[in-house]
């Protein structure tokens, strides 16, 4: 078979360039120049088929191959997919850390907000605007529950010394109702001291007293006191 293939190439050579005689170059090719290139040819392929041979290769069932191959291949539009457009891919922004100078005195990141003492007196109404002063969106401090109201009263209790000290819950809306100051919103807890609150309409804000715990007392509102702040983001 493989035999067969190479004759087929030289008499398939060969007429190739009987039929176009002059076609290599601009000049025609001479009877002993048509011999020598069929004798290239011929070399030529011999070396191929002594190494289709030694390798164990037959050029037949080489050809078949590679034709199935072809055959088998899907066009090429097919295989080179069409662009699609970049998914888009949801990257969540990263947790906002919030900051807080805790190496400065007076500030603790206390239950994820930052806690400032401030030792300067104000009344109410200023203590709240102080508050917005030391942070962006900062406010007197508005305990969620015992714990928090707690722990912000132990790890300040050294800089609180003995005074009272502001927090922002108030019954200033409604008497007798105390609420964040923030929003008006109801408090879920009420650590009072005994017999607290008592100041009726002349005592509308929440403060801790001088007695060395979180307990709360109602107390004049313009009065001035101590506060603690929070930043809640
Ligand atoms: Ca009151």
């Amino acid at each position: 078979m493989m035999r067969q293939v190479f004759v087929f190439f030289i008499v398939a050579s060969i007429n190739v360039i009987h039929a176009n005689p002059m076609d290599i170059g601009s000049a025609c090719l001479t009877r002993e120049e048509v011999k020598q290139v069929i004798r290239q040819l011929q070399n030529d392929n011999e070396v191929m088929l002594e190494k289709m041979q030694s390798c164990g290769c037959d050029a037949l069932d080489g050809m078949q191959t590679a034709e199935t191959v072809s055959n088998a291949l899907p066009a090429t539009n097919n295989i080179i997919p069409a662009p699609s457009p970049k998914p888009e891919i949801y990257v969540a922004p990263e947790p906002e850390v919030m900051s807080c100078p805790v190496d400065k005195p007076m500030y603790q990141m206390i239950n994820g907000k930052c806690i400032f003492y401030e030792e300067k007196r104000f009344d109410y109404a200023g203590a709240q605007e102080n508050c917005g002063e030391v942070f962006a969106n900062g406010r007197l401090f508005e305990p969620k529950d015992e714990d928090e109201n707690d722990q912000v009263y132990r790890d300040f209790k050294v800089m609180f010394g003995e005074s009272y000290i502001r927090i922002g819950i108030d019954d200033l809306t409604k008497e007798g109702e105390f609420t964040y100051a923030s929003n008006g919103g109801p408090v879920p807890m009420g650590p009072w001291r005994n017999g607290q609150p008592d100041g009726s309409t002349a005592q509308n804000c929440v403060v801790y007293g001088n007695y060395g715990d979180s307990l709360w007392l109602d107390y004049f509102c313009s009065g001035r006191l101590t506060s603690v702040c929070e930043k809640t983001s």
